[in-house]
């Protein structure tokens, strides 16, 4: 049946900022209105790619910063003819972090340019809208402790923000930034509308390629 295709939004943003929170609230709150909406979340642990990063998160596991880097793509990608195919029938996907905390996070280490990041995730379904949600260390820190996880520290997640701000800069990408300071139910109130309005904008337009 050639129709509508759903729509691909991300949410972006630091340790913290509701990013998982405001993506199952959106996905609630769309299927509630009757629209065909499914959450995915990156790192996908569940595959055996997934279970090498994650064992590599929680420190059982140490592995080689390139080789890791390769592996949070190859579990990206892993996912994309499931992906498609869900956007083609007319399913919006919701998804908890994408390419842009692969880039952020590992040019967030020393000795990786942006552009060396961002090879191996060219070309996957490109973003119709990337949501950041934007709070400060200083809100961040009030959330909470940091896990005990790998990168969970502040002055590496300064370094990802630095990064985060400086792909931000590219024009070809629908870049939202959001106030997540504010309460859970006004953000996702937020959320909501411009997610809505992207679902409309893009049902006829074909999906695109990421940094082609
Ligand atoms: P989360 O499950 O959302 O808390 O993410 C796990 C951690 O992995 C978090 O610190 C962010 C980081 N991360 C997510 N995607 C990537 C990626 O593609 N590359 C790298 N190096 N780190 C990532
Ligand atoms: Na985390
Ligand atoms: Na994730």
């Amino acid at each position: 049946m050639a129709g509508r295709r759903g729509a691909l939004i991300v949410l972006e943003g630091v340790d913290r900022a509701g990013k998982s929170t405001q993506g199952r609230r959106l996905v609630e709150a769309l299927r509630a209105d009757g629209h065909c909406a499914d959450l995915l979340r990156f790192p996908e642990r569940t595959t055996e790619i997934g279970q090498l990063i994650s064992s590599y998160l929680v420190k059982e596991k140490n592995l080689e910063d390139h080789a890791v880097h390769l592996l949070f793509s190859a579990n990206r990608w892993e996912h994309v003819p499931s992906m498609r195919e869900k956007l083609h029938q007319g399913i919006t996907l919701v998804v908890d972090r994408y390419a842009f905390s692969g880039v952020a996070f590992t040019s967030a280490k020393e000795n990786f340019c942006l552009d060396w990041c961002k090879q191996p995730d060219i070309g996957l379904p490109k973003p119709d809208l990337i949501l950041f949600l934007q709070l400060s260390p200083e809100e961040a820190a009030e959330r909470g402790n940091f896990g005990n996880e790998r990168y969970e520290n502040s002055s590496f997640q300064e370094k990802v923000l630095q990064s985060f701000y400086h792909l931000m800069k590219d024009k070809t990408l629908n870049w939202k930034t959001m106030d997540a300071s504010k309460s859970i139910e006004d953000l996702h109130r937020e959320i909501k509308t411009v997610a809505e309005e992207t679902m409309q904008e893009v049902q006829n337009k074909p999906l695109g390629e990421l940094w082609k």
